[in-house]
């Protein structure tokens, strides 16, 4: 595959940084990453990457002229936006959804505008949260045909991007793939998250903090492996299509929470049940047939335990990363007493 540039919206946040560290071992492609640097994401994320093949631009995706201008730098033929840039935590948007549908539709649907005037290929990334959640003992998963039934105003708004991103392939002929992942996990995740609130929280001294019963089950996937499936998709995807991602990663809250107190040495009822979240979704489940048998894809993080491992020690190792935000963090679930 020829050099070529990606223009990666989101990437100083947890998954497009990932995504950009990825893209810089395992290709030649040059990336800008256009991103606000929000509470979410920040220039250490790309620290150690070389300068001669990534720029950070600081803007905001629902900014046209800026938008415009990084897309006429882009070559028809060759590049890409990949676009990952969003407001990306339920709890936030219970408490204020405003900023979700600047972001999460304003700046989709500005990004699109820009994709379609400029004749650009366009990869959007989106969750399985799109499809609503399942029973626990539902054998069917979520599929590409999966109707739309989100719940939470974060997964009402990236669904309404979905939307968009289909109707402007349809209606404008806009080159775009659209994929719907699960839950991620590995480095570089805000500690506003599930699973690194909990290993900073034993880190302090806090009890880990479980919603409602904690039967909850989410698809884990580490990024690494979310990053080479976009990559996958972005080289060999049909047009217009939807690939969901997933690794068969599924575990309920409760265990998760037991295996992070067992791997930091805690006794595994070490923790507290707090208020559940409000519409809190039941269960996700991906079925990524059609990425690993069209495509051609396979993770490579299996081991659900080794990848906690690794995660708890990026944490222990890499406090000045997380210590600032931390505080902060908690003082806000200490509002709805969670
Ligand atoms: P994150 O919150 O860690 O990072 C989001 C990034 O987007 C940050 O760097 C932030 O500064 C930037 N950003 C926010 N608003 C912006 C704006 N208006 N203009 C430019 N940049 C802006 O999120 P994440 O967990 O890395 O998620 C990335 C993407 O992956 C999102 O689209 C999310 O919906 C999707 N996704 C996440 C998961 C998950 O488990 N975290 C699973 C599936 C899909
Ligand atoms: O302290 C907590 N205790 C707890 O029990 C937190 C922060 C969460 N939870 C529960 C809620 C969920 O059932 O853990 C589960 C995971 O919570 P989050 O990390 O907030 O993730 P989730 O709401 O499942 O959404 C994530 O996956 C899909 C990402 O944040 C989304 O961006 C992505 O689209």
């Amino acid at each position: 595959m020829a050099e070529r540039t990606l223009l990666v919206t989101g990437g100083a946040g947890f998954i497009g940084s990932n995504f950009v560290h990825y893209i810089t071992n395992h290709t030649d492609d040059r990336v800008i990453v256009l991103d606000k640097l929000t509470y979410a994401g920040s220039r250490d994320n790309l620290t150690g990457l070389p300068e001669d093949r990534v720029e950070l631009v600081e803007g905001d995706i629902a900014d046209a002229d800026t938008v415009g201008r990084l897309a006429a730098r882009l070559d028809s033929e060759r590049d890409a936006i990949v676009h990952y840039a969003a407001e990306s935590h339920n709890d936030n948007s219970l408490q204020d959804p405003s900023p979700f549908l600047d972001t999460n539709i304003l700046g989709t649907y500005t990004l699109l505008e820009a994709a379609r005037q400029h004749d650009l290929r366009f990869h959007h990334i989106s969750t399985d949260e799109v499809y609503g959640d399942l029973e626990l003992d539902d054998p069917e998963k979520f599929t590409p045909t999966t109707p739309y039934n989100p719940s939470s105003p974060y997964s009402a708004t990236k669904a309404g991007s979905d939307l968009l991103v289909r109707a402007w392939v349809r209606s404008f002929g806009v080159r775009a793939t659209i994929s719907n992942c699960s839950n991620n996990y590995g480095p570089r995740q805000h500690i506003e998250k599930f699973i690194p609130r909990q290993i900073t929280n034993l880190i302090d001294g806090i009890r880990p903090r479980l919603y409602g019963a904690g039967l909850n089950v989410r698809d884990w996937i580490h990024a690494d492996d979310h990053s080479s499936a976009v990559l996958t998709i972005l080289d060999k995807g049909d047009i217009g299509e939807t690939y969901l991602i997933g690794a068969d990663g599924e575990k309920n809250n409760l265990e998760v929470i037991r295996m992070i107190l067992r791997l930091m040495g805690r006794d595994e009822d070490d923790f507290d049940h707090v208020p559940d979240r409000a519409g809190h979704d039941l269960r996700y489940a991906i079925d990524a047939s059609r990425l690993r048998d069209e495509l051609g894809w396979t993770p490579q993080f299996a081991d659900f335990e080794q990848g906690l491992k690794d995660t708890i020690t990026w944490y222990r190792e890499n406090e000045d990363w997380w210590r600032g935000a931390k505080a902060a963090t908690e003082a806000k679930y200490a509002r709805t007493g969670q």
